[in-house]
């Protein structure tokens, strides 16, 4: 552990004297390393990161399965530059939460300043938060949430709100069907989920579930995850095109689950966008262009752009302020008509 914490703690302290604590969170850590009395070297590094020294931090990424995730990778690495102070240690975990949990312990050993951590999944993160609050390393959480009963296991949580991203691509949908005049059809609707038991597969499966249940005519009559990525994507639609079920929607909660979906309707001839309404999330560059074509009806965004708030975060937190809990990014909803003039302003 860096010199820098107990810099950050004495700052903290001077802060609290002033202010009651709040914003919840782990707060910076002491620095049990640096010898008694050492406030020269304390005040040295209070500021961390404007004093020359870097940031060190250590980030768990899920892996490289979708253009999502590629976007939120190069995001963080760009926010996290040394140019902006900081030291980047990065992993992938290639979706496998047990190679998250390694990398994590890594980062304890090689006592980074800060660990930030996208979790695979919600749940099991206990063991291995409890050891980086053990060594007073405070963590990020960042896009995925966790699960966890004692939320002072991590310092604070960027990301999306996965359930409202499932309720504005329904209330989307329906309007749609009803400008088609087919609101009042029975529709048979197809869900890709994402990874089970991560964040964006719970909140947006829920999200879906509760705004269909206020249209009764709406029946979702096959649901399967496609593991976030086109191939399995693809091949889930194929098993559900063979089951012989009538789909008139297709709800994939990426934009790669859709592209694999979208080339398993045309490999049998169907017509997605007309035959197959398709609602996609994550709204990548490469979903304006299925959308242009005539093959995607709409992408519900879900902004991979985490990495200046994650950058933001870490140094209040290195100097001892305070960061709110929960920290939602913006989003919106992205309808194939207006794709070709939105795609030129699109980040990622
Ligand atoms: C959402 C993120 C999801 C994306 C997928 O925040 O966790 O994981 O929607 C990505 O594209 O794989």
């Amino acid at each position: 552990m860096g010199k820098k914490f107990l810099g950050a703690l004495l700052s903290m302290a001077m802060v609290s004297m002033l202010m009651v604590g709040c914003g919840g969170g782990q707060p910076a850590a002491t620095n049990t390393n640096a010898p008694e009395g050492d406030t020269a070297a304390a005040e040295e590094t209070t500021s961390a990161g404007g004093d020359g020294d870097l940031i060190t931090v250590g980030f768990s990424q899920v892996g490289a399965e979708s253009d999502w995730r590629v976007a939120n990778t190069q995001s963080m690495k760009e926010s996290l530059s040394e140019a902006n102070g900081f030291e980047l240690i990065f992993a992938d975990a290639q979706q496998k939460q047990e190679n998250q949990i390694k990398a994590v312990r890594d980062f304890i050993s090689q006592e980074v300043d800060v660990i930030v951590i996208a979790p695979v999944t919600e749940t099991g993160w206990e063991t291995v938060l409890g050891e980086a609050k053990d060594a007073e390393i405070p963590v990020i959480v960042v896009d995925r949430q966790l699960d966890v009963s004692d939320d002072s296991l991590y310092t604070c949580w960027v990301g999306s709100d996965f359930y409202q991203e499932g309720i504005n691509a329904v209330d989307w949908l329906t309007k749609y069907m009803d400008g088609l005049g087919r609101g009042e059809e029975d529709l048979n609707v197809a869900v890709l989920q994402g990874t089970i038991g991560s964040s964006a597969e719970i909140g947006r499966t829920k999200g879906v579930r509760d705004e269909l249940e206020k249209h009764s005519n709406y029946k979702i009559v096959a649901e399967q995850t496609g593991e976030f990525t086109q191939a399995k994507g693809q091949e889930v639609m194929e098993s559900f095109l063979k089951s012989g079920e009538d789909i008139d929607i297709l709800i994939a909660q990426n934009d790669n689950m859709a592209f694999g979906a979208i080339d398993a309707l045309k490999a049998v001839g169907k017509d997605p966008g007309e035959d197959v309404v398709i609602v996609s999330f994550d709204a990548v560059k490469a979903a304006f262009d299925s959308m242009i074509a005539g093959d995607m009806n709409v992408s519900v965004e879900c902004n991979p752009l985490h990495g200046p708030r994650v950058a933001e975060l870490a140094k209040k937190i290195m100097n001892g302020e305070e960061v709110e809990k929960i920290q939602y990014v913006e989003e919106g909803v992205y309808p194939a008509d207006t794709a070709a003039e939105t795609l030129p302003s699109r980040a990622y």
